[in-house]
């Protein structure tokens, strides 16, 4: 019997047979299902997974922390938990609750009561609180800008429906493209893949699409796209010459400047080269993006005859500076002055996620809740090497001076900093500072390899749930397919087991198990639906019936619409009650990498920089078509798209040729920071000049214990810069990273990401 369930990349249906997966199928009428699914069920049984608690030798010997390619020895579950409870309380009394660390950023799975990230800060603020993280890696430069610019975070949240520009927008500018494989994926999923179709009525109507990105294929071809391909990271300097052009020829709208925004001089100042004498020419823009002057004038001209949108995905934001692309793309858009109009203005992520643009009903999401963190402390969320490298160190962060805590235990769970996080190697060094690792994961990561204790958690078949997004019309009773397999635990089990042992557990579940939760939350979430509460059955007629589908405003939704009719009525949450293209605020913080207004600054590492001598090819570690993050590579389509068991890095004809790489032939990816090998794929969808290797393939060392070991598998990040967008944001710039490739002739050792570690029996007590 086929039962509905759900992930980030979408609901399904699954059919279990004696406790096996058998079948998995997409909902019927799901327009444009995610082939992510067809890994699910090898990946739910797999021998990657985690089968007992485990504890590293040489931890459990002598608590040494050289971590990574250690020999690991399975314990009873009362046995790991009474250990992990001891630690957690030895931490907490000698150092204190902000020694813990335990942000563990990441994605888990799409239930939003088993997410595994809120189930263990609940349990830790129970117990005092830990240091988090604030922000995103996907956005952490723009969810610091944003408040300050525009007051809140509405064109990234509440931006202009797809609905509004199918049915307005006649030229559609796109930085960083419209990638429809990233709007597969949405955090708590969906129940109808719409992207695609929206996008189809918007090919139909005939708008004009601009594809502004160094790949080619990031835009769909059926949109007809424009494709103009600056240099990595200049996009800001692009704007710039727009802006130039705009005002030069006098198309832009004073009027708008004069009555929404604040700081229109001194931007126009710079932009005509009054502040610091160089204007910002189409030309001068030219030679920083390698975009022909006359294409940046005929660009600008273009967007000031008709219904213009400028969208800028999240990508351009993980670049360093990356504050500067949401800023001048607003500034931008005030130039244009159609900003609340429909199918007009500015939007955020058009094409980084499936929400970004999807109709959405009004109500809070059905969610869970770690509570207050008593602690307080938290890190910028890219900053964790610094953390753990710095402790007592100083940083800027959005007009705060702070100070690192001291790490003496890390605790992750639903997440993969070594997948996600910047320049591994390095990240390795800090994490074998503190004194005690604990991961709960349901596969042999990297991140769970790299640990001391790790305890074994259920993937999301095996239990039951909700799948819901704030972005989405959906609820999915995501029912439980199969029991728990090999000797893996719930979280919340995990973590009431810990709270009985800490003498927290009735604060930590209230009283409530899994069943009593779920009903909990959606009797929640429909006492605050408001109108549509009564959209919304009891929760048992909700799980009979697997999916619910709330209706979400037939209206296109149009960001800054009544901001634009009334101003002085409807003001924004801004110091001004406008846009601020100049910001008082920021200004003030005295930031030389994030002035008063929207300024082009030269990136760390960029292809017009003079490491690029050295380092001649920058570096997209984009994300991958073939799954979510690290998830599932070793299953399914993204094992299938692997070539001889490596991830395939995308290089341009020339570059090749340049290099006297053939397709298929073995490369070496390097810089000063670490290298990696890949599989060469020529491909003229990418720029001269880039190198587009995918994010997302598990960290593979040759050696564990050398330091910048040779990575095997095709992993960005042993490459990737680890350093902060800016004091405002720190966000992390993966987006900003040279190296170069060779043909690889060196002896290669076959790759082993999914090789289990090896494991030892417990020794005999006494
Ligand atoms: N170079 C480069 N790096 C990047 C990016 C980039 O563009 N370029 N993008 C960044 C971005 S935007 C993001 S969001 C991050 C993503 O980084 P992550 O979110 O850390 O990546 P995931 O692979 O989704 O990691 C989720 C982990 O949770 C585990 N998991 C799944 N379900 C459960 C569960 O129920 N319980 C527990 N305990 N664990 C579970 C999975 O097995 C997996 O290991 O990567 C960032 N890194
Ligand atoms: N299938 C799939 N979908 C996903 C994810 C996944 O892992 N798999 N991850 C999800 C997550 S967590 C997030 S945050 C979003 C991320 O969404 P984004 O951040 O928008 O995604 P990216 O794939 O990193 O980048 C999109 C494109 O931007 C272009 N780009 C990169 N740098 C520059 C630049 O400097 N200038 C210009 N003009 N273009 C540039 C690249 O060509 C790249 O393909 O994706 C989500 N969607
Ligand atoms: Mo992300």
């Amino acid at each position: 019997m086929f039962k509905t369930h759900g992930s980030h990349w979408g609901a399904f249906e699954a059919e279990a047979q004696d406790n096996r997966v058998v079948a998995i199928r997409p909902l019927a009428g799901d327009p444009d299902p995610s082939p992510i699914l067809d890994g699910m069920a090898e990946g739910l049984h797999h021998d990657c997974r985690i089968k007992a608690p485990a504890v590293r030798e040489g931890w459990l010997k002598h608590r040494d922390r050289a971590r990574g390619g250690d020999r690991f020895v399975e314990v009873p579950w009362d046995q790991a938990l009474d250990l992990v409870a001891e630690e957690l309380q030895r931490v907490k009394t000698a150092h204190g609750n902000d020694a813990i660390f335990a942000g563990s950023y990441g994605w888990s799975s799409a239930g939003r009561f088993h997410h595994a990230k809120t189930q263990m800060q609940r349990f830790l603020n129970c117990f005092g609180g830990f240091t988090g993280q604030k922000h995103s890696y996907s956005l952490a430069a723009g969810l610091a800008i944003l408040p300050h610019i525009v007051g809140d975070v509405a064109p990234l949240r509440g931006l202009t429906s797809w609905a509004s520009i199918a049915e307005a927008t006649d030229t559609l500018v796109a930085f960083g493209g419209i990638p429809v494989r990233n709007t597969q994926v949405e955090p708590g999923g969906t129940a109808s893949h719409t992207t695609v179709p929206w996008l189809q009525k918007i090919a139909a109507r005939g708008t004009h699409v601009v594809s502004i990105t160094p790949i080619r294929n990031d835009t769909p071809d059926f949109l007809n796209p424009q494709w103009i391909a600056p240099r990595p990271n200049t996009d800001v300097a692009l704007m710039l010459g727009l802006a130039h052009t705009l005002v030069a020829e006098g198309l832009h709208d004073a009027a708008f400047l004069a009555t929404y925004a604040v700081g229109g001089d001194q931007f126009l100042a710079y932009v005509m080269g009054e502040a610091d004498g160089q204007a910002k020419t189409a030309d001068w823009a030219s030679d920083i993006c390698d975009v022909p002057a006359e294409t940046i004038r005929t660009l600008a001209r273009r967007m000031a005859q008709g219904r213009t949108m400028i969208a800028c995905s999240y990508s351009l934001q993980r670049g360093d500076h990356g504050e500067q692309t949401f800023w001048v793309t607003m500034a931008l858009a005030c130039l244009l002055g159609q900003i609340g109009l429909p199918g007009g203005g500015f939007g955020f992520g058009y094409g980084s996620m499936h929400g970004q643009g999807n109709p959405v009903p009004k109500m809070p999401s059905l969610t869970h809740t770690a509570g207050p963190n008593p602690t307080g402390s938290f890190i910028p969320v890219a900053r964790v090497t610094d953390l753990l490298l710095n402790p007592g160190g100083e940083y800027d962060f959005d007009g705060e001076r702070r100070t690192y805590p001291d790490t003496k235990l890390i605790y992750w769970c639903g997440g993969n900093p070594f997948h996600h996080h910047q320049d591994l190697n390095r990240l390795l060094e800090g994490w074998r500072r503190p004194d005690t690792v604990i991961v709960n994961e349901p596969w042999w990561t990297p991140t769970a390899k790299l640990a001391d204790i790790v305890l074994p958690a259920t993937t999301t078949m095996e239990r039951n749930d909700i799948g819901h997004s704030s972005r989405d019309r959906f609820l999915v009773a995501m029912k439980q397919i199969v029991t728990p397999q090999f000797g893996a635990r719930n979280d919340f089990d995990i973590f009431r087991g810990l709270s009985q042992r800490l003498g927290i557990e009735a604060t930590f579940t209230e009283g409530r198990d899994e069943d009593a939760w779920l009903r909990h939350l959606y009797d929640q979430a429909r006492e605050g639906a408001g109108p549509l509460a009564n959209r919304m059955p009891d929760f048992d007629t909700f799980w009979e019936q697997g999916i619910l589908e709330l209706e979400a405003p037939e209206k296109p939704q149009v960001v800054y619409e009544a901001f634009r009719a009334d101003p002085a009525a409807h003001p924004l949450p801004t110091p001004s009650g406008k846009f601020e293209i100049f910001c008082a605020e920021i200004a003030g913080f005295a930031y030389d990498d994030c002035p008063g207004h929207p300024m082009w600054r030269e990136p760390a590492e960029w292809l017009g920089g003079a490491e690029a001598k050295s380092w001649p090819l920058h570096l997209i570690s984009n994300q991958p078509k073939h799954k979510l993050h690290s998830q599932l590579d070793f299953v399914g389509p993204s094992r299938a798209a692997k070539q001889d068991g490596r991830e395939p890095v995308f290089l341009s004809p020339g570059d090749a040729q340049a290099r006297g790489i053939q397709d298929g032939d073995l490369v070496r990816l390097y810089n000063d920071r670490g290298e990696t090998l890949a599989v060469a794929a020529i491909s003229d969808d990418v720029r001269g000049g880039v190198a587009q290797l995918p994010t997302g393939a598990w960290f593979d060392p040759a050696d564990w214990a050398a330091a910048g070991a040779l990575e095997r598998h095709g992993n960005p990040n042993v490459l990737t810069l680890d350093k902060g967008t800016s004091k405002l944001g720190q966000g992390p710039i993966s987006h900003t990273t040279l190296v170069e490739v060779e043909k690889f002739d060196g002896a290669a050792d076959a790759p082993e990401p999914f090789r289990l570690p090896e494991i030892v029996a417990l020794p005999a007590a006494g």
